[in-house]
């Protein structure tokens, strides 16, 4: 054997080496993640991931974690961005403990909140100022409140002073499934029941499934109703979030009888659903407008990794399941394995999560109590279980932080009070109220 051939032998047994080191590594991920296509999975296999640490990821982002792909992000502050950290000096207050899963909720007189239990249909009022909690209020829809379903989000009319109208999103049992329901009550002066109440809309068809309903509702300023929804998340119902004659994995854009709004962008296309906004969404728990820009800014959750904060254009597809910045739970890749959207006709995500942030609720701080968060994005974390604090400057994503990542809470909902309170709810039955220091009570 010559010199030049032994080095050659030794080249191929190196690469051969390395090879099968790689493809370990990978089988490891996917034995991690794999086993089930919920989200409480993911969920599980990101807290087992969340003790490992990478040395060549230290930097000075707000994720410490390493990524769990091998994706590159279409333009540099669309992934891990710098860690910011709040200066001012905070009052955590638990202001009540002890419910359910507390899914939504809505200030509807000052300091006072319409608060959804998911998994008993009970809608209570929280009052922030003394932690009292009302019996529950009467005349609540029957939901399907089997896994991720029940009574999820709540608002009230624009007009509510006078209509005293409430606006509630469930799951639903109608012929063949489930639904993401839209139904509106009337609360009575007493606020003791919802006089009635009657659904307004059905994100059809409906699925036999109990994942991924979406379910937040937002009124724009012409008072109609932004409706988010989910793809029901098995494969290939999931796909349906590409179709527009489907109401899932959708911004929808309804009136407050359940019509289509006339502007809406597939109104004339005969073979659309009048009601569809947006196309192309995953499961989309989080929505609110940017008072700096007017936008409607939604978070939806990925699969593995690949969580997005996006802001919606009218009749635009946000290329879900046929790209995504995440990969299957089984560490396969989704459809092609192609995440730039782009290049392939989608809209790019303003900002993603890798690992996930698992993202639920979420508000924008159009408040002054804390001069330093004015306009920045709050975002409830899953599990990982934090408050995401984003810093946006021009629509991008220029600094991150983590709140509250010693409480052990799945935050599931995000409000700001009259008063520049930032209020979570958690599943474990939380509410938690933040203020500057000293200007709690
Ligand atoms: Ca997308």
């Amino acid at each position: 054997m010559t010199k030049v051939s032994w080095s050659r032998f030794m080249f191929f047994t190196m690469l051969i080496f390395v090879l099968a080191l790689a493809a370990c590594s990978n089988d490891d991920t996917s034995d991690e993640a794999s086993t089930d296509d919920s989200d409480a999975v993911t969920e599980e296999s990101a807290d087992e991931n969340a003790n490992e640490s990478s040395d060549e990821d230290a930097n000075e982002s707000a994720e410490s974690e390493p990524k769990v792909t091998e994706f590159e992000p279409a333009f540099p502050e669309q992934t891990r961005a710098p860690e910011v950290e709040t200066e001012t000096e905070l009052d955590v207050e638990v202001v009540v403990e002890g419910l359910g899963v507390s899914w939504g909720m809505e200030e509807f007189d000052t300091n006072r909140l319409l608060v959804t239990q998911r998994d008993s249909a009970e809608l209570l009022i929280v009052n922030l100022e003394d932690g009292s909690v009302s019996d529950p209020i009467e005349g609540t829809p029957e939901v399907n409140n089997e896994s991720q379903g029940g009574l999820l989000d709540v608002t009230i009319a624009p007009d509510f002073d006078e209509s005293r109208y409430v606006f509630m999103t469930f799951s639903q049992d109608i012929e063949g499934g489930t639904v993401t329901a839209v139904g509106k009550g009337v609360l009575s002066e007493d606020e003791a029941s919802l006089e009635d109440f009657e659904v307004i809309f059905q994100a059809t068809p409906a699925y036999d499934g109990t994942l991924h309903y979406g379910g937040r509702i937002i009124f724009d300023e012409d008072g109609n109703l932004f409706l988010t929804t989910g793809e029901r998340s098995d494969d290939p119902i999931r796909e349906r979030a590409q179709d527009l004659d489907a109401y899932l994995g959708k911004v929808i854009h309804i009136t407050q009888d359940g019509e289509a709004v006339e502007s809406n962008p597939y109104i004339e296309d005969e073979d659309a659903l009048d009601g569809i906004y947006s196309y192309g969404h995953r499961n989309i728990q989080g929505v609110d407008f940017n008072p700096e820009t007017g936008d409607l800014w939604i978070v939806e959750f990925g699969p593995q990794a690949g969580d997005e904060l996006n802001i919606i254009e009218p009749g635009s597809n946000y290329g879900w399941p046929i790209v995504s910045y995440g990969i299957e739970y089984s560490g396969e890749l989704i459809n092609d394995g192609i995440a730039e959207h782009e290049a392939q006709g989608f809209v790019e995500p303003v900002y993603y999560w890798d690992p996930t942030s698992a993202p639920s609720g979420m508000s924008f701080y159009d408040n002054d109590a804390i001069p330093e968060w004015e306009n920045n994005l709050f975002i409830g974390g899953l599990l990982p279980n934090y408050i995401v604090r984003v810093v946006i400057e021009n629509d991008i994503i220029v600094g991150e932080e983590r709140l509250l990542t010693e409480e052990g809470e799945r935050f599931r909902d995000i409000l700001v009070t009259e008063d520049g309170a930032l209020v979570a709810t958690t599943d474990g039955g939380k509410v938690y109220k933040i203020t500057a220091a000293g200007e709690g009570n």
